[in-house]
């Protein structure tokens, strides 16, 4: 373990890289290169130089410069008129520009419209056109114009990003850039159970997937070590096990309104919250709180170690499902999106048969209050409904007959979420040097994290691609208490899986091109990254 208060002293060095990517956009407009499908590495165009990589880029034309008298110009509706004040607020400090959000006509400025006819499209796509005095971001949908946006602000120098005066100019290269997702499910997961997270520093990493395209925040609200989500007629969860965390240190919770919160700002960043109450392991904090739901009815300690797959529900209880369902219900009733993730993960002190058992009662529970079950893969050990969903996260070294019972469950209408822990884990170390971060799944540089293909990852245990919802990058806590070790876990890793789900397969020696230009970006942000050495980043 870390000891605390070790942080990689890189921090420091980050803050002398300002700027550096300031201008480097600027002049390239140039028609004659290739689109994205697999330029040259070091050949994409200043117009593809963006995270994730657009489906389509024809640059051309002459650029786009966004001028002090620009107008952000909307459709007269409140939520289109939102996204312009969204982009207005990212422009305005580093630009010093009035950029007033106007509804109405007029052909200057940048515009954002939806067009319902534009049916390919679809629910996420959208088309940014630039050229002289005109920038348009046209969708289908506002959840559209919102990733349209963050291509937007991609494009212009990196300073835009910064939070006080800069210089411009403020150009876009000249073109079309086509877009759309190659999977629908494109998750992030943090975990606020082994060390607690506030709601304003959840919202500072929700601000952060989003640029990527995120559109799937899934919270690991309970653990061993912590339980983190108020439960009105299971009070002492909180109370008692949501007081201490890892390592003893001080706990969390979040009451019902700061989660609806959470679920509120992440809906306006166009993401969809997956709230995760993990059963029946992983439940130290619950046994310690409710002496009765012990099977000799005596409460356990709080646990504040690291082990995981000693706790266990007690399955042969009636109470156990009295608990189950309350939990399930209080939850589903403040969570808006479609999924509820029930964890079943590593129940390595439940028997098989008991499992099978207590998550078939657990599925019916989520089933009866309105949700789509989410469960680790573990859960497809046993009867998963038709339409549900299980969480891939083994590595290469996962054995064929775990993979083989993901796909029998597929073959029966399961779909998947693939979080290969060898990749897609943002708490693996980078290398050998690193202290943060676990090393159970191997070492996961950021090359590593790239280089894996989710429409072929279990081809080979027979899961046909069309069963692949998407990919999701975890972030366990166990070794992580800061924002800024959140951030140097998670950054550049997260790009990498984000583009996996937004593009699908690339070569890295294209994507290091484009990520390389993402360090100023990141930095103008305030947010700490990993240099990984893999990536020649701009100085
Ligand atoms: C495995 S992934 C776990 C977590 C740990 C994580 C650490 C999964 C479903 N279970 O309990 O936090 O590894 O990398």
């Amino acid at each position: 373990m870390r000891p605390p208060g070790t942080f990689p002293r890189l921090f420091g060095a980050l803050l002398l890289v300002a700027g550096a990517g300031a201008g480097c956009f600027a002049g390239d407009g140039g028609g004659s290169r290739q689109g994205s499908g697999g330029p040259a590495p070091g050949a994409v165009p200043a117009l593809g130089r963006v995270v994730p990589a657009p489906a389509s880029v024809k640059p051309g034309g002459t650029l786009y410069t966004l001028g002090a008298k620009a107008a952000i110009r909307v459709d007269d509706s409140p939520e289109v008129r939102r996204i312009g004040e969204y982009l207005a607020g990212i422009l305005r400090p580093s630009t010093g520009y009035a950029l007033p959000v106007t509804p109405g006509p007029g052909t200057d400025g940048v515009q954002l419209r939806l067009r319902p006819s534009e049916r390919a499209l679809g629910e996420e796509g959208y088309r940014l056109e630039s050229s002289a005095g005109t920038l348009a971001v046209t969708a289908r949908e506002p959840a559209g114009l919102f990733h349209g946006v963050q291509t937007l602000r991609q494009l212009l120098p990196a300073a835009v990003e910064r939070r006080t005066l800069q210089t411009g100019p403020w150009t876009v290269p000249g073109g079309t850039i086509t877009d759309t997702p190659r999977y629908a499910y494109r998750g992030a997961m943090l975990d606020v159970a082994r060390h607690f997270f506030t709601v304003d520093q959840v919202k500072r990493y929700i601000d952060q997937l989003a640029v990527y395209k995120i559109n799937t925040f899934h919270l690991h609200l309970t653990d061993d070590q912590g339980w983190r989500i108020a439960v009105d007629s299971w009070p002492a969860l909180v109370t008692v096990g949501g007081s201490t965390s890892v390592g003893g240190g001080p706990g969390g919770h979040y009451t019902k309104a700061q989660y609806r919160e959470i679920v509120d700002h992440a809906a306006s960043r166009y993401m969809e919250v997956v709230p995760e109450i993990d059963l029946p392991g992983h439940t130290a904090a619950v046994l310690a709180s409710y002496a009765e739901l012990n099977c000799d009815g005596e409460a356990r300690p709080l646990y504040t170690g690291v082990d995981v797959g000693f706790s266990s529900l007690c399955v042969d209880k009636p109470v156990t499902y009295d608990f189950v369902d309350d939990v399930i219900r209080e939850i589903a009733a403040i969570t808006p999106g479609r999924y509820l993730h029930i964890g079943g993960d590593e129940a390595d002190s439940t028997s098989p048969e008991d499992y099978a058992a207590f998550m078939a009662k657990a599925q019916a529970a989520v089933a009866r209050h309105g949700k789509t079950v989410v469960g680790w893969h573990q859960i497809a050990g046993s009867e998963m409904a038709e339409g549900s969903v299980a969480q891939y996260w083994g590595t290469d070294g996962t054995e064929p007959g775990e993979r083989e019972e993901v796909a029998a469950a597929v073959k029966k209408g399961a779909r998947l979420i693939l979080s290969p822990a060898d990749r897609a884990y943002l708490d693996m170390k980078y290398d050998s040097g690193t202290q943060l971060g676990l090393k159970w799944a191997g070492l996961v540089g950021v090359d590593r994290s790239y280089d894996w293909d989710p429409s072929e990852y279990l081809a080979d245990a027979g899961v046909p691609a069309d069963a692949v919802l998407g990919v999701e990058a975890p972030l366990w806590s166990e070794t992580l208490t800061t924002s800024a070790q959140l951030e140097w876990m998670a950054f550049p890793r997260l790009l990498g899986v984000a583009e996996k789900g937004w593009s699908g397969a690339r070569s890295w020696e294209e994507y290091r091109v484009r990520l390389a230009e993402q360090g100023p970006r990141l930095e103008a942000r305030g947010v700490v990254y990993h240099r990984s050495p893999k990536v020649d980043w701009p100085e």
